[in-house]
């Protein structure tokens, strides 16, 4: 393994074939596995090196999140509390219009953010359903915005419609090693995932993906999550990580007994690999924050986030409030950029 991020292969984004795994992986799973494995401070160091190296070291991009379409999803995500199939108590909702979504994206930029990212819970859109989207995206887009839509799967032409309306970024999450995908998800496989990220790469719009942890995986699936991510060809522009938000009558709920099945400092562990892995990502310490206390968000930061969801919502459960985070950004130094 060269840890030397300008030793690994380049993340100009011209490949034809553009999110499969690369021929020469840059990272095998032991590799990450080694990482992973590092006393803290070792690895922690070594995030900060690359850190600093690709990115300003106290900056922190800020995404606001709105759920479109809520609720009513045909898929089984064993973590989600959007399947319809489980009982959590989420209230199905339709795809909201142009004015609703314009006014939340302009209170968005109001409060600091600089993108704007909208999730649907579907499989993915019908080409109706896709239409309305793109007008979306052109909404937001002329609030000044950077854009970022995850509406699940997309079939031949959607990418290229949402690109045309100015869509930035795609986000689609591997979410696991393939290894465990099947015990988090049966109604779609690891493929599908990979080839949606392939259409929105040859569409020309950046990749948003990454994952969850804590959902009852093993150290060595977590590093077989950051392989995957970081020998896709090019690496994503977007790396979220998600600490798993147990919702009361999802799988992974009655799964876990509601306790948290990782350590925080196996999340910043993950964090760091991330980051080393993937020097010129924004990484982003995304669901599960609000369950953090300050003190590990800041190992967090220290372990090359440099990225959060803003503003009091993720999708269907919470996040820590604007006044929340102005106080923490206050107390840390850091500043939004
Ligand atoms: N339906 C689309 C899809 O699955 O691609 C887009 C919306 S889906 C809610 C977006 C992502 O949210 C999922 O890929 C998953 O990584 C994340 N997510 C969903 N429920 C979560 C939970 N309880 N905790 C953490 N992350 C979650
Ligand atoms: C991502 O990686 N995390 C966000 C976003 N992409 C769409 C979603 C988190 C959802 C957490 C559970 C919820 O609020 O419903
Ligand atoms: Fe549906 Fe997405 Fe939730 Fe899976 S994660 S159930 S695809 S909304």
């Amino acid at each position: 393994m060269n840890l030397d991020p300008h030793a690994a292969t380049s993340n100009a984004h011209a490949s034809a074939d553009r999110a499969k795994p690369a021929t020469k992986q840059r990272f095998t799973i032991d590799d990450v596995d080694a990482l992973l494995t590092l006393p803290f401070g070792d690895l922690l160091y070594e995030a900060q090196r690359v850190h600093r190296a690709h990115h300003a070291p106290n900056g922190v991009q800020l995404s606001t999140l709105m759920s479109i379409k809520t609720g009513g999803c045909p898929e089984d995500c064993a973590y989600c509390p959007q399947a319809a199939r489980y009982h959590t108590g989420v209230a199905n909702e339709t795809l909201k219009g142009v004015a609703e979504v314009a006014a939340a994206a302009r209170a968005a930029k109001a409060a600091g953010a600089t993108r704007f990212c909208m999730g649907a819970a579907w499989r993915g859109p019908r080409d109706r359903e896709l239409a309305r989207v793109v007008d979306l995206v052109r909404a937001v887009k002329s609030e000044g915005l950077e854009t970022c839509c995850t509406l699940g799967m997309l079939k031949e032409g959607h990418a290229e419609a949402l690109k045309e309306a100015g869509l930035d970024y795609y986000n689609h999450n591997l979410d696991t090693a393939p290894e465990f995908y099947g015990e988090i998800v049966s109604t779609r496989v690891y493929q599908d995932r990979l080839d949606t990220l392939a259409r929105v790469r040859d569409a020309g719009i950046a990749v948003c993906c990454g994952g969850i942890v804590g959902m009852g995986e093993s150290r060595r699936q977590r590093a077989g999550l950051v392989a995957q991510l970081a020998n896709l060809d090019p690496y994503p522009e977007s790396v979220p990580i998600n600490h798993l938000v147990q919702v009361e009558g999802t799988p992974l709920h009655d799964r876990l007994h509601g306790q948290s099945a990782l350590d925080p400092l196996e999340f910043v562990r993950t964090i760091a690999a991330a980051r080393i892995t993937m020097p010129k990502a924004m990484v982003r310490l995304s669901a599960g924050r609000r369950e953090f206390s300050d003190a590990v968000q800041a190992l967090c930061f220290l372990a090359g986030a440099n990225s959060i969801f803003y503003g009091d919502r993720l999708l269907t459960t919470g996040n820590p409030d604007v006044e929340a985070d102005q106080a923490l950004f206050a107390k840390l130094g850091l500043a939004a950029m």
